[in-house]
């Protein structure tokens, strides 16, 4: 780690600089940088100099852990003044010209120094862009001033705002950069570059005096104003995306350095804001969920995973297969008749060819893929596989048959998963002797879309399977989640409260509109009662019936989903549900609707004094929420999930909880556990023992500990 100077006899001073893995300019970094600049500027002889980064990636952009640091002390010193200091007053001020050399990667702080240098050569398909918005903040090296410069506001503002970055080539082709060469030629052409501007041969261009790309002022104005619009309407809870717009602005009207002052002025206060802390939370926990203390700290190695076989082709089985396939692993696919094989089979082909036509996979890459998938009606074809996934229905016996047979077949060290959602681990095992050898595998439906993997131990799970499944997640990009057996596991069982709470607050008298507005206006991607008309009401009165018998204090029995069937109304599958649905799938609220409604209060009979409950928006906000919160808890408190931050990541991934919010917990502090704590106490006392705190988070909220801090690295584990 750290900035190296070498003058070679051309005159060219080379400065690279190295942070493994993808060089994070730390501040100890960028303060040698300057060092390093000003030593070249200072040598009589250099002429000129080139900027690399090491190991072959030029820059993933500022050290996020500064940002952690800032805003864990508050001092926002921390951030320093990097763009005025260093990209401003030392690079672009230098007397001797510079040339960024990249290649791999140049994002965020990576791309804003590659832009303070007077010109940018790059090696084929390296990555360059701005993505900070995803971190709740914004450019703050300059580049709100320069990116407009380059490629002119409109492009800019896209790759900003959406976090859009693009090729080498692309961004030849903008203006980005001003050459892309092969990698062998990169150094020497930098080199080169940076002699012909020093010998004014080629244009010194201090990129922040550049107006040739930017639109005559009307027009810049027009744009900045529709972009405007724009982010109030598409991300109307979180500041930062108009904080960048505000930068971008004041250099379109008062110049680079006006700008890049007020640049600084948003920056820190978008990283200081909570959407930037709930964001850089959201990254760190995503990081964290993969460390599980008595497990990943033994030294244990994972092994490798070379085929694997998924046993059921249904749905989730072949979301499964499809999931490894696209990640280079080959699958066989087992299924109990050439009927169901094919069509198992088929789906997996339609789910590969669906995300080529959608521009997610080359011509090779789609090829390969279906060329990786098998289907087999025998289990001698188990003989070589590494890992199996279980994916057949919720039955106990088949499972426990499937799970006999899987040992028999398959080899001595293959990892034998289930995908069940509700049964017992213990009980799938029952029947084999190799018990250490078992573990949950709980992925979300559709399987090769949804970014997370549940997996579930339970008593005899060994650390190596747990290590290994770990590695796997990453293999086929999910983000894994360890928990514990217990009925819904972690995920589903932190979410039935939510929709029971839903149901709830309909048969008290509030409308299944309002209800899923104020849920979508707080950050969901949809409400209730859309999702719930989305995933069809089998699955969830199936479901409910499971959670109804472990957690009987705490579930709601509404009668509104039986009379919506009744009523043949099955969700979007028949276009009709609490929704109607057109042939777009546009969801149009039914006045018909209200005579279900109506019965199901008459049958529930909980409004107080037969009248409806009056409630604010952010009450149903809460009263949805908070239930989840106190199920959380007891999720910590019985050492099922790991930690604190685990919950907050499967809550996001899982269920679309707004990451801007930090997840579940994270959320839970900024309102406080100890008001989260009345209001559940207050709601009990009309609605029973549905609302109960639990212990744990009583305590919390009498001893003000914070919910985000517990790590269960205790006696269970
Ligand atoms: C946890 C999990 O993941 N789970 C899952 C479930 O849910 C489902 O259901 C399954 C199945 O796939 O998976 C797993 O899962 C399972 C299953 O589901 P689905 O897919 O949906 O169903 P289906 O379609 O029906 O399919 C099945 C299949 O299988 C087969 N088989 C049977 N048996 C057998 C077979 N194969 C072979 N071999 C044998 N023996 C049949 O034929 C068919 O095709 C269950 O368990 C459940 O629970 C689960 N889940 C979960 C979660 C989620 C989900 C969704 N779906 O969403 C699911
Ligand atoms: C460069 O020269 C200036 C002026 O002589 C001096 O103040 C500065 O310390 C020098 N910097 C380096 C890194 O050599
Ligand atoms: C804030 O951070 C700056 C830069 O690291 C440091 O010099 C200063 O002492 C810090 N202030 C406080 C109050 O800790
Ligand atoms: C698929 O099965 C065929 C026939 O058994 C075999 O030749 C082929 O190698 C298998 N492909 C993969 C990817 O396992
Ligand atoms: C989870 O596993 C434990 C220990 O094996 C077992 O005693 C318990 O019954 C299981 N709980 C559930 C809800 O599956
Ligand atoms: C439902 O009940 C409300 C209030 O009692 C009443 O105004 C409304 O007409 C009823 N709607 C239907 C469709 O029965």
């Amino acid at each position: 780690m750290g900035v190296k100077l070498v003058v070679g006899s051309d005159g060219v001073a080379l400065i690279s600089f190295s942070n493994p893995p993808v060089n994070a300019l730390a501040i100890p970094i960028l303060n040698d940088l300057k060092l390093k600049f000003e030593e070249a500027c200072n040598r009589t002889d250099v002429k000129a100099i080139v900027v690399i980064g090491e190991s072959g990636k030029f820059s993933g952009g500022f050290d996020i852990a500064t940002l952690l640091q800032a805003q864990k002390t508050g001092n926002v010193s921390i951030l320093g003044r990097v763009s005025i200091d260093i990209m401003i007053n030392t690079i672009e001020a230098a007397k001797k010209p510079s040339v960024a050399a990249i290649e791999g990667l140049a994002l965020g702080g990576g791309l804003e120094l590659a832009m303070a240098c007077n010109a940018r050569i790059a090696a084929p398909r390296a990555q360059l862009g701005l993505p900070e918005l995803q971190l709740g903040i914004i450019p703050g090296f300059g580049g709100t001033q320069r990116l407009p410069r380059l490629v002119g506001l409109s492009k800019a503002i896209e790759m900003m705002l959406l976090s859009k970055s693009v090729s080498s080539e692309e961004a030849e082709k903008l203006g980005l950069v001003d050459a892309v060469v092969s990698r062998e030629e990169l150094l020497a052409s930098a080199r080169k570059w940076a002699l012909d501007i020093a010998a004014g041969r080629k244009p010194w261009i201090i990129t922040l005096n550049k107006l040739d790309k930017i639109e005559p002022l009307g027009d810049a104005r027009k744009i900045i104003q529709k972009a405007r619009s724009q982010t109030l309407q598409r991300a109307p809870n979180v500041p930062h995306p108009v904080l960048c717009l505000d930068a971008i602005e004041e250099g379109v009207l008062a110049g680079g350095y006006a700008g890049s002052l007020k640049e600084e002025q948003s920056f820190n206060a978008a990283v200081m804001s909570p959407t930037g802390k709930a964001l850089v939370h959201f990254f760190f926990a995503q990081r964290s969920t993969s460390k599980v203390p008595g497990v990943t700290d033994l030294g244990l190695k994972p092994r490798q995973v070379k085929k694997v076989a998924i046993v059921g082709g249904g749905l989730m089985g072949s979301g499964i297969a499809t999931a490894f396939v696209l990640n280079n692993i080959p699958v066989v696919l087992k299924e109990l008749n050439e009927n169901f094989l094919q069509q198992g089979l088929n789906r997996i082909k339609g789910n590969i060819d669906n995300r080529a036509k959608r521009g997610g996979l080359s011509k090779e890459k789609h090829s390969k893929a279906l060329s990786l998938i098998n289907g087999t009606l025998d289990y001698k074809d188990f003989k070589d596989v590494d890992l199996v996934i279980e994916a057949v229905i919720e039955s106990i016996p088949l499972k426990q048959q499937i799970f006999v047979d899987l040992e028999k077949y398959c080899p001595s060290h293959c990892i034998l998963a289930t995908n069940t959602s509700t049964i017992d681990l213990n009980l799938v095992a029952e029947k084999i002797h190799s018990k250490d050898r078992v573990i949950g595998a709980h992925f979300f439906s559709p399987a090769h879309v949804m970014a997370l993997l549940e997996i579930v131990r339970f008593e005899k799970t060994s650390a190596q399977v747990i290590v290994d499944l770990l590695n796997i997640a990453k293999i086929i990009k999910k983000v894994p989640i360890v928990a514990r057996n217990c009925t819904g596991f972690a995920a589903n069982r932190m979410f039935f409260p939510y929709t029971h709470s839903a149901h709830m607050l309909v048969d008290l008298g509030v409308d299944v509109y309002r209800i899923d507005k104020a849920i979508t206006a707080f950050g969901m991607p949809m409400g209730p009662f859309r999702l719930a008309d989305l995933v069809g009401y089998e699955v969830s009165l199936s479901v409910a019936e499971q959670f109804v018998k472990a957690y009987p204090d705490r579930t709601y029995r509404s009668k509104l989903t039986q009379l919506l069937i009744q009523d043949n109304r099955l969700g979007e599958k028949n276009k009709r549900g609490f929704y109607l649905y057109d042939a777009k799938r546009r969801a149009i609220p039914d006045p018909e609707l209200n005579k279900i409604v109506n019965e199901s209060r008459r049958l529930a009979n909980i409004m107080p004094h037969g009248k409806p409950l009056e409630i604010s928006d952010k009450e149903i906000v809460e009263r949805l929420f908070f239930p989840v919160v106190n199920e959380a808890c007891r999720l910590l408190d019985e050492e099922i999930a790991v930690k604190a931050s685990d919950l907050d990541i499967t809550h996001v991934l899982g269920f679309g909880f707004p990451a801007y919010r930090g997840g579940i917990l994270f959320w839970a502090d900024t309102v406080g556990a100890a008001y989260i704590c009345g209001k559940l106490m207050e709601w009990s006392k009309t609605q029973g023992s549905f609302y109960k705190p639990c212990a744990f988070l009583e305590e919390r909220a009498r001893k003000g500990l914070p919910l985000e801090s517990v790590i269960n690295a205790g006696s269970r584990l």
